[in-house]
């Protein structure tokens, strides 16, 4: 393909997209341009669109995407021309002060960069007819045929996983079946409850029963998500609407709690629950989001149980050493993906997906290239 290609355009928030035929800059000598063929709708696009997240626009969301190396830039070392990639949505810079302390998520170059949706060469990648640079979500912007990107952000992957799975690893996968596989310590029998039943917490499920739980206790308020989640490895579920989800865990635990709560839901009351079902001694992980200048509250004593509480938003991904082993995974059968699509669709159709999405009518949609 050559430098003209369509890309969904976020040129306002609260707008729908705009699919608009762009073309790309040159790439840096340290880039990958990547021929996008699937991406997947995630919450943080969205939060984008609605406005809760800002960055400067016009700008080219994705960031949960997988495609082929079309071509690479002469200081390119471990890509090549060909390769299947998945895309990696955290750059960092590798010589900060967190990026020394082996916590690249925190990167303060890239968090200094980063909402700028600039490149960390200050270039933008791509532009509007007539020359207008667009920004990128994450240094990628995936929702667009091509994407420029930086090296260390294009992780290839064997060449067997269909693209509409493997884009899902970029994000949403990565980041529940991390948190269970990377920062929960769950010990072979363990009683691990996931609350939330979305993209991410439908992959906790997974990496639970992947890290030997003995009992997954899945939480939601949708039936559809929790019959899923029974697909996926969950040994009991709970309706939230009907149940208190706080004493059934108790219940199946002689009133002990959890020994694991992984949280995806993102809601202040699944927040708090986190720690009312979470047994003394045990491990908390909060993986969901809310608007960050709101509160949540905890009931003081719930917090006295020597536990451990852990935010993680990435699932402490190393993307060159999960993102293989999680394609991998999926190509033994170890990891189930296919049932986390509930839609596939063309780039033109993008804000339909959002709408869907908007609306908790699907767990990830896929849009094909
Ligand atoms: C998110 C996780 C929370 C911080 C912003 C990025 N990841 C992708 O959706
Ligand atoms: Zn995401």
């Amino acid at each position: 393909m050559g430098l003209n290609y369509r890309a969904a355009v976020l040129r306002q928030s609260g707008a729908p997209l705009t699919i608009e035929q762009v073309s790309r800059r040159a790439p840096a000598p340290g880039d990958v341009v990547v021929m996008v063929r699937a991406a997947g709708l995630c919450h943080t696009d969205l939060e984008v669109i609605d406005g809760s997240l800002r960055y400067p626009l016009p700008m080219i969301l994705g960031h949960e995407a997988s495609g082929v190396v079309e071509e690479i830039g002469s200081e390119v070392r471990h890509v090549r021309v060909g390769d299947h990639v998945i895309l990696s949505w955290n750059p960092h810079c590798g010589h900060c002060f967190h990026c020394d302390r082996d916590q690249p998520i925190l990167c303060e170059t890239y968090l200094g960069e980063g909402p700028k949706g600039l490149h960390f060469d200050g270039q933008s990648k791509a532009e509007l007819q007539g020359g207008e640079a667009l920004t990128h979500l994450m240094f990628l912007g995936a929702f667009a045929e091509i994407c420029v990107v930086p090296e260390q952000q294009a992780i290839v992957v064997p060449k067997d996983i269909p693209f509409d799975r493997s884009c899902l690893i970029g994000c949403g996968v990565m980041t529940g079946v991390g948190a269970a596989l990377n920062i929960a310590d769950i010990k072979y029998g363990d009683t691990v409850m996931v609350i939330g039943c979305g993209a991410v917490g439908l992959a906790a499920v997974q990496g639970a029963r992947m890290a030997g739980a003995g009992a997954v206790i899945a939480v939601d308020l949708d039936d559809k998500k929790l019959t899923l989640a029974t697909t996926l490895g969950a040994t009991q579920t709970i309706n939230a609407s009907r149940e208190d989800p706080v004493d059934v865990v108790k219940a199946a635990t002689n009133g002990r709690g959890a020994d694991v709560v992984l949280e995806s839901a993102g809601h202040p009351i699944a927040f708090r629950q986190t720690t009312e079902a979470v047994r003394v001694g045990g491990q908390v992980i909060w993986l969901g989001k809310i608007d960050v200048t709101k509160d949540v509250g905890f009931r003081w004593g719930s917090l006295m149980g020597e536990n451990r509480l852990r935010r993680s938003r990435s699932g402490g991904a190393g993307p060159r050493r999960d993102f293989p082993l999680l394609a991998q995974a999926y190509l033994d059968g170890k990891l189930k993906l296919d049932e986390l699509i509930t839609g596939r669709m063309p780039l033109d159709k993008i804000n339909q997906g959002f709408d869907d999405l908007r609306a908790g009518k699907s767990i990830r949609t896929v849009l094909e290239f």
